[in-house]
């Protein structure tokens, strides 16, 4: 009943008496309790199974849909979905967050700790992962067919405690106790070759073809995952595929004693969907992550081919039906896998195969850092898949000898350049220039990092195929970061310029007029101050720092990485406990320094980073001497919840890294979206954020991109900073002291190695300067709080182009051509 009531209407699908009912009915049911000795795990469970009533039917709704109209859909192909928690935002989603707070409050629960209970769906890194995220749930939103494919990791990124200061990685195990979104679907299975030989046999016609005996076989079982549309009747799937071992059991093992033999092929076959590497850049050379990526993407490309089928007896529409997005270089293996399965299995010829694939892949682009893009060893390659490797040879031939030839001739020099397999000691496959040569589009993801893409990464590419580089500007969901994290300010909103915003997020440009407004900067600062408070609490439970409220509020929050510069929001702290210590009255308005961030466990300088910032912190917080003027402030274990709470009560964003190097950031946008000043460099979406909310309302520093290259090419010393700037040398200098580290000199004396005798490759003492002196001016302009309030307010109003729907309809109109087809 509960659910019919659901398809008559798209907003308030159920009321709260019948939601209570549907909770109390499921606590019975489904968790076998009852409202007397339910406990808060089972209560959560029974309100996700009253909101699944109406997900699940509405899912159903919407693949019924999908296939009566044989519509084209896209792919999205992720090595990581950051989705973070699902119940507040699906029930946000389908309309329900009201009548599910009021029915548990009737019943004597709170909304809020009952969704605490929810582990976070880690299963990603940071900004690619929580993007894939923000994209599956507009395009649901804007009801377009669409499958996300990736891995059912057992464990998501680790879990970060800090110990002493340091570090310590435990394993994040978010399913554990079932988790009541996902439904397996064994009906979809797949199997998976890997390993063995390639043979080359004559058929009776007298053509050549290859077959592939693989050494083993693994089991790819599907979790769908539901994604649940804003106020709309699409709930798409997210795909994820577990590893299993193939379903035969080695009896002659068995019997002969093996038992254990048996079960390390069965652990060995789990390994796979086992973690998730928690590198965020790369992991080059990783047998293992090899495995993963191909077994991800041969059983995604049989599910889509297995749909296709079902309505096509050939492939001659495959490319109009679909069109597979490659989340970075990660999926790049679906390009030869595609091209195996039309050849070998589907007996294609190669140029029809070939026009396929060309016309199905686009790729994204996520960073111009060397080392994340992907190469792997030849030689792994041919050990792991031995007939990709034979396709990859040929489609580099065919490149080689016909485009580049064609367009430079004679030049062997170039064609080395442009190889998709690089010469030297260990030979390697250049994913990226694979994913260039095939796909019909290349993106970047801020508009100055595809510039970048396409003058420094891919110059000779652009040059041969100008037409197939495009950008488009990331963006994030409106829905969680501001609807569902910042309840008091969407209220506000929803007073002040009604309640489009969440699907039209440009529609907060009406509050700008009320900027200057005295009343609405109270009310905004006020919302402001609540948010902070909240933070304020929960610091205090985590870390046992007090903070004020009343102090500026400057947040860090993002993977922990030397182009990120974390160590130079350091060094400027470092910088102005000096200057208390050494002027007790030395002028500055009360600050908090709140940093969150995992660091990769192989990298050593991160972690060093990271104890750093905790080592300063307790110095400094316990230093009666600066009266509270300063704190500092390490959470631990950064994840999107933790997120949800820091993005609404930053007053200070900071987005520093060196320019050129972040390909576009993401949380810079939920910052001014919550109403924080940027402090940033010219770098990412930063670029386009200025652009946004003017000049005026955001504090640049630093170098941009052409005055670093500058610097680079002109021969950078570090040293010329460190003796030019007595501040920076004596902050650098003190790290070497047992100051922070009493009785162990030296502890911390690594970040000050890497920057003068590394090379401080990032120029963070080059920035250094800058860094600080506009950071006085932001200290002045919070001071003065009525024109702070007035910029916060303009932040918050201006920045509607960051919506992920926006970046979700480039692609469509760039890249994916797609019809709607659930009905808005
Ligand atoms: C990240 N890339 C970039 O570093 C961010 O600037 C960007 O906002 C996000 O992608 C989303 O586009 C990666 O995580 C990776 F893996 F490519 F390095």
């Amino acid at each position: 009943m509960a659910a019919k009531k659901a398809k008559a209407t798209n907003t308030v699908a159920l009321s709260k008496d019948q939601f209570k009912d549907a909770i109390v009915k499921h606590l019975r049911s489904t968790c076998g309790t009852d409202e007397a000795r339910a406990n808060n795990q089972a209560w959560w469970k029974a309100t996700c199974a009253a909101v699944n009533e109406l997900v699940f039917e509405r899912l159903t709704e919407t693949s019924k849909a999908n296939a009566e109209k044989d519509s084209r859909a896209v792919h999205y192909l992720s090595l990581e979905f950051l989705m973070g928690r699902l119940t507040v935002n699906n029930m946000h989603n389908v309309g329900v967050f009201g009548a599910a707070r009021d029915a548990l409050a009737d019943l004597g629960k709170d909304v809020n700790d009952i969704c605490d209970e929810e582990p976070d769906m880690a299963l990603g890194n940071g900004g690619l992962g929580r993007l894939a995220a923000c994209f599956i749930d507009s395009l649901a939103t804007l009801n377009y067919p669409a499958v996300g494919y990736g891995i059912h990791y057992e464990h998501g990124l680790f879990r970060q405690e800090i110990q002493g200061g340091r570090q310590i990685e435990r394993p994040d195990s978010w399913r554990e106790y079932g988790n009541p979104w996902e439904i397996c679907r064994p009906e979809s299975i797949q199997e998976v070759p890997l390993y063995g030989y390639v043979e080359t046999v004559f058929g009776e016609d007298g053509k050549m073809r290859k077959v592939w005996h693989a050494g083993r076989q693994i089991k790819g079982v599907p979790w769908d995952i539901p994604v649940v549309g804003y106020e709309a009747k699409t709930v798409n799937v997210l795909r994820l595929w577990e590893s299993k071992a193939a379903d035969f059991f080695d009896w002659d093992v068995f019997n002969a004693g093996g038992y254990i033999d048996s079960q390390s092929e069965k652990s060995q076959a789990e390994a796979v969907s086992k973690v998730l590497y928690p590198n965020d850049e790369s992991e080059a050379g990783k047998e293992l992550r090899l495995i993963q990526q191909y077994f991800f993407c041969a059983c995604s490309l049989k599910d889509i081919i297995r749909r296709y089928k079902r309505n096509h007896s050939d492939f001659s529409q495959f490319s109009k039906q679909a069109v597979i997005q490659l989340n970075d270089t990660h999926p790049t293996v679906a390009i030869p896998e595609l091209m195996r399965i039309l050849i070998d299995e589907e007996g294609l010829v190669w140029d029809d195969a070939w026009a396929i694939c060309k016309e199905t892949f686009a790729y994204t682009n996520h960073t111009l850092l060397p080392e994340a893009l992907e190469k792997w060893a030849v030689y792994l390659f041919e050990k792991v898949l031995p007939r990709h490797l034979e396709i990859i040879y040929e489609i580099n031939r065919r490149f080689l000898e016909d485009e580049v030839e064609a367009k430079w001739p004679g030049n062997d020099e170039m064609k080395r350049h442009l190889s998709i397999i690089e010469e030297g000691e260990t030979r390697m496959v250049r994913m990226a220039f694979l994913c260039v040569v095939t796909c019909f589009k290349t993106n970047g993801v801020a508009a100055m990092h595809s510039e970048l893409v396409k003058e420094d990464l891919f110059p000779e590419f652009y040059e041969l195929w100008p037409e197939r580089f495009v950008n488009v500007t990331n963006g994030v969901t409106p829905r969680r970061w501001l609807l569902a994290c910042n309840e008091q300010l969407a209220n506000m909103y929803n007073e002040t310029v009604g309640t489009d915003w969440p699907l039209k997020l440009d529609e907060l440009k009406g509050a700008a007029k009320f900027a200057d407004d005295a009343k609405f900067q109270k009310n905004f600062m006020a919302i402001k101050r609540e948010k902070k408070v909240e933070l304020a609490d929960k610091i205090e439970e985590l870390c046992g720092i007090k903070v004020s409220p009343d102090a500026m509020f400057n947040v860090l929050i993002k993977r922990l990485h030397e182009y990120k510069r974390q160590h130079l929001a350091l060094l400027h702290i470092l910088a102005l406990y000096r200057r208390l210590l050494e002027n007790p009255d030395y002028d500055m308005g009360p600050q908090v320094f709140i940093f969150g961030s995992k660091a990769a466990p192989g990298y050593k300088l991160a972690k060093d980073i990271i104890y750093a910032i905790n080592k300063v912190a307790d110095k400094v917080n316990n230093d009666p001497r600066i009266k509270d003027k300063l704190k500092v402030v390490f959470m631990p274990n950064y994840r999107v919840t933790l997120a949800e709470k820091l993005f609404p009560a930053g007053d200070v964003s900071l987005q520093i890294s060196t320019a050129g190097y972040e390909a576009s950031g993401t949380g810079n946008m939920k910052f001014a979206l919550n109403g924080a000043l940027t402090l940033g460099t010219m770098d990412g979406a930063n670029v386009e954020i200025r652009e946004e909310v003017g000049d005026e309302n955001i504090f640049i520093f630093g170098m941009d991109c052409d005055e670093v290259k500058a610097l680079k090419a002109a021969g950078y010393n570090p040293w010329d900073y460190y003796y030019g700037n007595p501040e920076l040398k004596a902050v650098l200098d003190w790290l070497e002291t047992d100051f922070f580290t009493p009785g162990a000199p030296g502890e911390l004396a690594s970040i000050k190695h890497s920057l003068l005798e590394g090379g401080d490759p990032y120029l963070v003492l080059a920035d250094f300067e800058s860094f600080t002196t506009q950071y006085t001016a932001v200290d002045v302009a919070y001071r003065d709080q009525k024109k702070w309030a007035k910029m916060a307010i303009i932040n918050s109003a201006s920045v509607g182009k960051f919506n992920s729907d926006r970046s979700i309809e480039d692609y469509v109109d760039r890249i994916w051509k797609l019809e709607k087809v659930m009905p808005n």
